[in-house]
């Protein structure tokens, strides 16, 4: 660092954030001119995105800089987020709204010649995670800086993020999301670069003191790059971190010595492989396909994380045993499980602990997120894979299993069967290691995402485990979204009525002021100016679907939404069957009986992963019958049917506003807890839903009859099931019907659909479409009923949204700061709040 005399100068010329409009136009031009490159002559919407983006940026990056020393100095506990996937969506918008100068951006663009609009649209979605899991990262990340926790999210820069879904012809198309083209949001750290290895073999040797070592030796090594993206807090001007890394081949761009002995093509090839590591977010979603190269992209990301933490602590100069004082990790889902390892490895190899020593420290430090009961999702590493990839820690993980084992067996000596159940490796062909158990015996508290699920999990899946550990250690905190980008960002308008009774934009940090407004609910004037938003809404979702799909649709009919990504368990089949189910009733009725109809438009968006062919089924299905509706003059506005392509976080920000009602239905228990829920009821919006998830609290805080619940429960599915299978199992008559009309082939060619339709009638229906199908009609026609009453259907949105305030992500990130991390928040000085504007 810069010696005392020379930092006058320093504090001096310090570098400031833009504050006046003035400013920020000077730092727009001279970004055009210098960084770009560029002029008044050539400077186009994708140029001054860029330098508005990097204007906002250096402002960050200030801010960054100061909140990082003020964590330095301060020398308390941090938490670290280990998250495979950060789903952030766009940066400008988010960053001109939390920092408070979203005006001044758009005075300051105007005057240079640009609509605001345009700028923020220029921008390529983050789109690095698959669904709820990663997005629900990215909240947390919001919460964590807009509370002021010192906190950092560690997670991969995929080249590729999620695929960009494309429909021909009715089919699903992936093609490939490169996004790093031009991305002002990140910093390189060049100077932040780490070994990762891999392979190679175990010595065990003995030290001068004769005790038994093991060192990991030979193999190759992958650099690990850090790239830093600034994560602005809203209204504060705290601004945290989320660290994602790179992988390089060592020997920097590619092997001199093989190149210059002719081999040129294998020295490119070795740089390649290394880069392949962060190329590729998999596209799957609750599902675990355990391929070699994801366990390397997790051992490297974890490997880089787990260092740069430990190197922060070291500097501290504490002892040890401080470790779990200083550093809280949680692990999101079990992904990063192999956190546990390493850091144990680092102790127990590197570091010279002794083995309970380095345990004790381990499993104080993290905290694990279960978010799914789903077996297919549950993730399992065979075991010679890991003993190819990564030798030293597979024997770690056979010693930690034995001594759990034994204490397993000390607690329950004559339950012989308790120890193949808990055993972290499974006894297959081949034996596989289960990520889950170790992460829960490597972890201090295990939590689920919504009451039923955090319930489910200790009565199904870690039952055993919660015999062994008491159930102390496993608790719920019930997941959250943040109010910033999920009403303020997406929904201005709305926004900017609520902050108009109730005293400003306070209810962005407290969401429970959202209370003040359930004695609007029969207020007349207010009812028709929060209607005329969901209109205006609901004009610019049909301009989006005219554009992209070419169909019309009416803004005044219901707006019903599905968007998540496509799984069987979601049952985007029911939607659809309930569809046709509609269409066929029209079809009989009488111009008359049609007259009394509440004119509807179903609307889906999703991707399904590219190697799950019953789910794409679902899309072309979908598209097939919107094909037919659409275009059938008998039913003209009654029903329309859209698939909209590339569902991403910007085009939810669109989409969600816009719902009357929205579908979240999955068979039930299958659902941790959906989050999109949220953020439609949030919007003004009313959901039809299965008791599933965070439906049930939903339910709880807003009251049971501003939502339409339906459904078998939870605790009847198993027994349903077995009497699919061993008993009587007759299809619901209506669903026949519609079975009947796709087998005709009005949807086009029966045989596409024979397995959606089969895996129903023949094969069990094992996520309950038939035993649903009537109740979840019946919910549709009392929907349809309620919303010919506006006046009551406004009453009971604007009662939904009040009692909302539950439902944000600071609510969720002080649970999990109070009772998993133990850290408290480090609030900026008044001088740095200063520099903000309002
Ligand atoms: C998802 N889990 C769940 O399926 C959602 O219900 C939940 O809202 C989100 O997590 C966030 O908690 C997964 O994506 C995974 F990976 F666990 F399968």
């Amino acid at each position: 660092s810069i010696p005392e005399p020379q930092r006058e100068a320093w504090k001096k010329f310090a570098a400031k954030g833009f504050r006046t409009q003035e400013d920020f136009e000077k730092e727009v031009v001279r970004h055009v001119e210098t960084t770009l490159a560029r002029s008044m002559f050539n400077c186009d919407e994708t140029a001054a995105y860029a330098a508005a983006s990097l204007a906002f940026r250096d402002r960050l990056i200030t801010q960054w800089n100061r909140t990082q020393q003020r964590q330095t100095f301060a020398d308390g506990k941090r938490v670290y987020y280990l998250s495979l996937e950060f789903l952030m969506g766009r940066a400008l918008d988010n960053a001109m709204l939390n920092v408070g100068l979203k005006d001044v951006a758009k005075a300051g663009l105007q005057d240079l010649g640009f609509r605001i609009e345009d700028i923020i649209n220029q921008e390529h979605d983050a789109a690095l995670g698959n669904g709820g899991l990663g997005r629900l990262a990215a909240c947390f990340l919001d919460s964590l800086a807009s509370l002021n926790y010192p906190a950092w999210g560690y997670g991969l820069r995929y080249r590729y993020g999620i695929f960009k879904q494309e429909i021909v012809d009715g089919y699903q198309v992936e093609v490939p999301d490169y996004w790093l083209d031009f991305n002002p949001w990140e910093f390189p750290r060049h100077d932040v670069v780490v070994d990762i290895q891999f392979y190679g073999h175990v010595r065990k040797f003995q030290d001068t003191q004769g005790k038994q070592c093991s060192s990991w030796e030979g193999g190759e090594i992958v650099k690990a790059v850090a790239y830093d993206v600034p994560i602005p807090g809203f209204d504060t001007a705290a601004t945290n971190n989320l660290r994602l890394w790179s992988s390089k081949a060592a020997s920097g761009e590619f092997d001199f010595q093989k190149f210059n002995s002719g081999d040129y093509e294998s020295s490119v090839a070795d740089q390649q492989r290394a880069e392949t590591i962060s190329a590729v977010l998999y596209p799957n979603d609750n599902l675990d396909r355990g391929k070699e190269l994801r366990l390397k992209q997790q051992y490297f990301w974890v490997a880089a994380s787990l260092y740069d933490i430990v190197r922060r602590f070291k500097k501290s100069k504490r002892a040890w045993s401080e470790f779990p004082d200083q550093v809280a990790i949680q692990l999101n889902d079990t992904h990063p499980t192999l956190a546990v390892v390493e850091l144990q490895r680092i102790l127990l190899d590197l570091e010279g602990l002794e083995w309970d020593e380095a345990w004790s420290i381990v499993s104080k430090t993290f905290g694990y997120t279960n978010h799914t009961v789903l077996p297919e999702a549950l993730e399992k590493w065979s075991v010679p894979l890991f003993q190819n990839l990564l030798p030293r820690h597979l024997q770690i993980i056979y010693e930690i299993n034995l001594y759990f084992l034994q204490s397993v067996e000390r607690k329950f000596p004559k339950d012989r069967d308790i120890l193949a159940r808990v055993s972290i490796i499974e006894e297959s062909q081949p034996k596989m290691v289960r990520m889950a158990f170790l992460a829960i015996v490597g972890s201090h508290k295990v939590n689920g995402v919504a009451e039923l699920h955090s319930d489910l999990i200790k009565t199904t899946i870690f039952k055993d485990f919660v015999k062994i550990f008491g159930p102390d250690k496993f608790t719920n905190v019930t997941n959250g979204i943040t109010p910033r980008r999920w009403l303020h960002q997406a929904n201005p308008r709305l926004s900017e009525l609520i902050a108009s009774k109730t005293g400003g934009l306070g209810f962005l940090k407290d969401l429970n002021i959202l209370n003040d407004l359930e004695k609007y609910a029969d207020d007349k004037e207010f009812k028709k100016e929060w209607a005329e938003i969901k209109y205006a809404n609901k004009v610019q979702l049909a301009k989006h679907i005219k554009s992209t799909t070419g169909v019309t649709v009416n803004p005044s009919a219901l707006f019903d939404i599905q968007v998540k990504r496509i799984h069987e368990y979601k049952r985007q089949q029911m939607n659809i069957f309930g569809c046709i189910h509609r269409y066929l009733t029209i079809k009989s009725m009488t111009p008359e009986e049609r007259k009394k109809l509440a004119p509807r438009v179903s609307i889906f968006g999703g991707k399904a992963a590219p190697g799950y062919w019953m789910a794409k089924t679902i899309i072309h299905l979908i598209n097939n019958v919107g094909a037919v509706i659409n275009k059938d003059p008998d039913v003209g506005d009654l029903l329309k049917v859209i698939f909209l392509e590339d569902y991403n976080v910007s085009k939810a920000e669109i989409i969600i506003p816009a719902s009357d009602i929205s579908e979240h239905i999955s068979t039930a228990g299958t659902e941790a807890s959906g989050t999109s829920n949220m953020k439609f009821v949030l919007n003004g919006g009313l959901i039809i839903g299965t008791c599933d998830g965070a439906n049930i609290e939903i339910t709880r805080e807003i009251g049971e009859n501003n939502i339409f619940l339906f459904g078998n429960l939870a605790e009847d599915v198993e027994d349903l099931r077995h009497a699919h299978n061993y008993g009587s199992h007759t299809l619901d008559p209506d669903l026949a019907k519609v079975f009947e009309e796709i087998k005709k082939g009005t949807f086009g060619d029966a045989g596409a659909f024979s397995a959606l339709v089969g895996a129903i009638e023949d094969h069990g229906d094992y996520y309950l479409v038939s035993d649903d199908f009537h109740s979840y009609n019946q919910t549709q026609t009392l929907v349809d009923e309620a919303y010919k009453n506006q006046d009551e259907w406004v009453s009971k949105c604007i009662i939904s949204v009040a009692r909302m305030g539950f439902f944000s992500s600071d609510r969720c990130i002080n649970e999990y700061a109070e009772s998993i991390w133990n850290v408290e928040p480090l609030a900026p000085e008044k001088g740095e709040t200063d520099g903000l504007g309002k």
